[in-house]
Parts: C-alpha cells; structure tokens; sequence
C-alpha cells in the first residue's frame, strides 16, 4: 500500500489544459456510467443553469454569535432540524467578513489563472494530496472528475503545510488563506456546539471528543473548468466528506453542487445565498452521533459556458483520538453503537486510496462494532 500512495497510478493530466485545448469531446476516461450522469438539462439551458424549487435551509446565526440574547433555542432547532432532513444547511450572519470571503476566493481564482508552468511547481503526490492535483484515489483505470484543485493543511500548527507548499502567486494567498482558515475554524466551533446542544449533550462535548484545540484544519480550492459535454461527467463525483464539518464557499455566479435529498432521494442543485457559507456534517458526526444525524452525498455538475471556483475547508478530529459514538446517545437509545472506534487517520486512508466513492466507507464501517460498550 505504502508504494502505491507514493506516485500517481498514471500520468497526470491537468483538466484545465484540457479544457483550454479546445477539444470538443471529453476524453473517454471521464467518461461516467449513465448512472452516475447528471441528469440531461433541458434544451437551452446548461446544467448549472437548472434551479430547483427545493433548497436545503438558510439559517441565520446572528443573534447567536451576538451574544445569547436573541432566540438561541430556535437557532439550535433549525440546524437539528437541517441535520436531520438534509445533513446541509447554508449560514449566514456567521461571523465572517464577506470581504475576507471574497479575497479568498479571488486569490484562489488568481492561483489557476497562472500558466500551467508555474501551477506544476506544486504538483502534488498521493502521500499527502498537499498541492495542486486533478484526481482523489490511486485506483489505476478510474474514471476521473472534470477538476483540479490545491489541497493544504491550515491546522493544527504542528501539521500546517510548510510555506514552500503554498502558492508564491498571487502573493497574498497565504496570507489571506491563513487568516480565512482560522475564521471559518472559529465558526466551525460555533458549529459544533450547537450541534452538541441539538444532540442533548454538553456545550463543548463535541469539541473535547474530537480533539480540542488540535482538530485539524484542511483547504481544498477546487477549479472546475468549462466542459464541452457536461452531461457526461461530473466536477466531483458523489461522496460524503469524511471529516467533522465542511464550510464550503461556493463560486457566488455559477451553480454546481448538487446534495441528494434525505439522503438517498433525488439530486438538488444547491443555489448559493450571497455572502453564505454551506456547511455539511461529515462522517465523524455521523458515528460520534451514532447516526443521528447522517452525512450526506454530494457531488459537482459542470457546465459548458462558465468555470466554477470553490473553497471547501475540512474541520477534521485530531488525526489519532478513536471516534466512536457519544456513549450518552447510545444509552439513551438503548443501544447499540453501531460504529467501532477508529482514528481518522486509519479513516482517511480509505478515501486517500480510493477516491470519491459515495457512502462506502461508512457503510462499511456500520455493523462492525462488537458490543454496545463500543
Ligand atoms: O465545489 C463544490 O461545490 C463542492 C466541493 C466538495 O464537495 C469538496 O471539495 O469535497
């Protein structure tokens, strides 16, 4: 296993040249079985342009992060009830300046806008993924995604990637990375105590199981180019996010991430509210809850007119606590956990081996706890 995560099974194309090539069909490695296609748009109207009139929930934290005054318990219920219903929900009012949001994301965009001579200086390796890559797994023959990204750990300090890493252009990318990452990590701390409340357990319990002050912290830019058949492929194929929580910063033009609906039902086109962040629960919500509140696949369509810019930053348990489910939740259902302990690094291995692969990892996971003491 060791050597198959030291180099990428085949050489690595970047899709933004591809892109750029001017071809008019996709090479046949991107290529999805038709079930795995994004549903054909209508005639005229290119898949991002489809808008559902369902949408997961808007909720707004202001009075919360004002100070308890406001109606914390509603605040608290809405995202209980968004976690049940959609496992996403997008925020508002959360804190973080619309300024700093915007500088991120430009930065990023200003990052793939440089020729592919520089990008490559940061080409990355399946070791860590940090640096720019265009596909998730080792498996020789996958059918690849219509994407590229730059993959970086923001935190804990120990595991921050080095600074030789890290985009030399446009020159405050760092910086302003930097100073993102630890506002949204904030937020994200928000996040969980609400969660932690929603659940009836204490304020921090959350936090404290999943590391404290050394949960770690992920950026993943991703840069979905224009595709000349969009109804072939997909940006980023179904997948939950195995962490704790992801807050993405969606492209605030093009639509592209779609959520299935409770969970296993149709595709929903997720129609971004400006200066909002989408915030998902990850795997390790889904078994530290014990399944109370369950992850949720997601995945990018692409489109033929326009790219697509997202910041997607990964709130991760400290990489060697075993998670298991809160012991409280599983009394007071009577049991049994249905999740044995593991770290997340043994957990993330699978995903770095094999890619976006729905629920699989989870799934597998259920069923293989040994008695409710687990
Ligand atoms: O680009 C998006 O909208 C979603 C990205 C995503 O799901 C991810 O990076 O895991």
């Amino acid at each position: 296993m060791a050597d198959c995560m030291q180099e990428w099974p085949e050489p690595v194309v970047r899709v933004q040249s591809l892109a750029e090539s001017g071809l008019s069909s996709i090479p046949r490695r991107y290529i999805k079985p038709p079930s795995d296609r994004p549903m054909a748009p209508p005639a005229a109207a290119s898949a991002a342009e489809l808008v559902s009139d369902v949408s997961i929930p808007v909720i707004d934290l202001g009075e919360l992060l004002a100070g308890g005054g406001g109606d914390v318990v509603a605040i608290t219920e809405a995202v209980a009830a968004a976690c049940r219903e959609w496992g996403f929900f997008q925020v508002v009012n959360h804190g973080v300046r619309p300024e700093l949001m915007r500088a991120a994301r430009e930065a990023w965009r200003g990052f793939f806008r440089r020729s592919l001579a520089e990008k490559q200086r940061y080409a990355n390796s399946p070791r860590t993924y940090e640096g720019y890559g265009s596909r998730l797994g080792v498996q020789k023959g996958a059918v690849l995604d219509w994407g590229d990204y730059f993959f970086l750990h923001l935190a804990p300090e120990a595991a921050k990637s080095p600074a030789m890493l890290w985009p030399a252009n446009p020159g405050d990318c760092k910086e302003v990375s930097e100073e993102y990452g630890r506002e949204v990590v904030r937020l994200c701390e928000v996040v969980m105590r609400v969660l932690s409340v929603s659940l009836g357990l204490e304020e921090e319990h959350l936090h404290r199981a999943f590391g404290g002050a050394a949960c770690g912290a992920t950026l993943r830019a991703n840069y979905y180019p224009r595709c000349p058949q969009p109804d072939l492929t997909l940006g980023l194929s179904a997948h939950s996010d195995p962490g704790v929580l992801t807050v993405l910063l969606a492209d605030e033009h093009v639509r592209g991430l779609q959520v299935r609906r409770g969970g296993s039902g149709e595709w929903v086109t997720v129609q971004p509210v400006r200066d909002a962040f989408i915030v998902n629960v990850g795997d390790q919500v889904q078994i530290l809850s014990n399944s109370i509140y369950k992850s949720v696949e997601h995945r990018v369509i692409v489109n033929a007119k326009e790219e697509r810019i997202s910041l997607a930053l990964f709130y991760n348990p400290k990489v060697d606590v075993p998670i298991s489910p809160a012991p409280e939740l599983v009394a007071a259902a009577d049991g049994p956990a249905l999740y044995p302990p593991m770290t997340f690094d043994e957990y993330r291995l699978f995903v770095r081996k094999k890619g976006a692969m729905g629920k699989a990892q989870i799934e597998a996971l259920k069923g293989q706890a040994s008695s409710p003491e687990n």
